[in-house]
């Protein structure tokens, strides 16, 4: 079955209602699946059996998903195109929105508890995925950020955002794939630095793609002007930030060929897609 089918399938399991239908309209509204292919490809790197990653795969996805409807709320980016479509609440209503984004935040770790690994590797990285989306992570980076429009931040403050905003969700799937493998903790923790690295580069590659492209290119509002806000870009200037970006980029490949046991052909293929990514 493709991934696609998977994580539609679990939707398919939920009783119907609007909040059920609002969820399937942004979950599989065709993101990148950046995510889940991290987990994927860290997986295979270490051969994790496909029953341990599936579910926590499709609990990335969701969690990520939440994140998006929340942060196109008009009382957070107010943004109306997501994903080349309506945002969740331009598409249903407000209250819709968060309770899908609520839906699947909560949905998630019901349908991570599901992995077949063992109860020990799932536990641990059921709490990696709490940490990592939770207020220590991801709602610590957008708290950030919201905080951030009410002063002038610098280059040092703008990095701690982003690797809790963006940083924490793309670490959790490669810690989650060395937990699944029954590394130790050094490594998890090794595979934690690499995702911040790789999150920081994707997010400088974002504001210069958001600078770059058209909305209807990038398929999501260009919010970061209409909001005033501080980014990469406005703080480093165009080619500095592309030259932090690949350097960052290129840090990482480094980084993930120095993993033992691990078989890095698959991840660095994919870094290098996400690299070069237009969209
Ligand atoms: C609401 C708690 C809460 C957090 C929101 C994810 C997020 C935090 C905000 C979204 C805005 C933003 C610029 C986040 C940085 C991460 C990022 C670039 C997200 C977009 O991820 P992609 O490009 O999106 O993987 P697709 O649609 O392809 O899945």
């Amino acid at each position: 079955m493709s991934f696609e089918d998977l994580l539609e399938s679990k939707i398919d399991r939920i009783e119907k209602s609007d909040v059920r239908e609002a969820m399937r309209y942004s979950l599989m509204a065709g993101g990148k699946r950046i995510r889940p292919n991290l987990l994927y490809a860290a997986a295979d790197g270490y051969k994790v059996d496909r029953t341990y990653v599936d579910d926590f795969a499709c609990a990335m996805e969701m969690i990520h998903t939440y994140s998006l409807i929340h942060d196109d709320l008009p009382a957070m980016d107010d943004d109306d195109l997501r994903r080349g479509r309506p945002t969740c609440h331009k598409q249903f209503d407000e209250a819709t929105a968060i309770l899908a984004g609520d839906g699947l935040l909560t949905y998630a770790f019901e349908t991570a508890c599901s992995s077949a690994a063992p109860a020990d590797r799932v536990i641990k990285s059921i709490r990696i995925l709490a940490s990592m989306a939770g207020p220590d992570g991801m709602v610590l980076g957008q708290c950030l950020d919201i905080e951030e429009g009410e002063s002038n931040i610098d280059w040092t403050a703008l990095k701690k955002i982003h690797a809790n905003k963006t940083g924490c969700l793309l670490s959790a799937p490669l810690m989650i794939a060395a937990v699944l493998a029954g590394c130790n903790e050094e490594t998890v923790e090794e595979w934690h630095e690499v995702g911040t690295m790789l999150g920081l580069a994707f997010q400088i590659q974002d504001d210069i793609l958001d600078v770059e492209l058209t909305a209807e290119e990038f398929g999501k509002s260009n919010s970061d002007a209409r909001n005033e806000k501080v980014t990469s870009v406005t703080l480093l200037g165009m080619e500095r930030a592309k030259e932090t970006m690949q350097q960052l980029y290129r840090d990482s490949s480094e980084r993930i060929g120095k993993f033992k046991g691990f078989d890095d052909s698959k991840m660095l293929t994919l870094v290098d897609s996400i690299a070069t990514r237009r969209k």
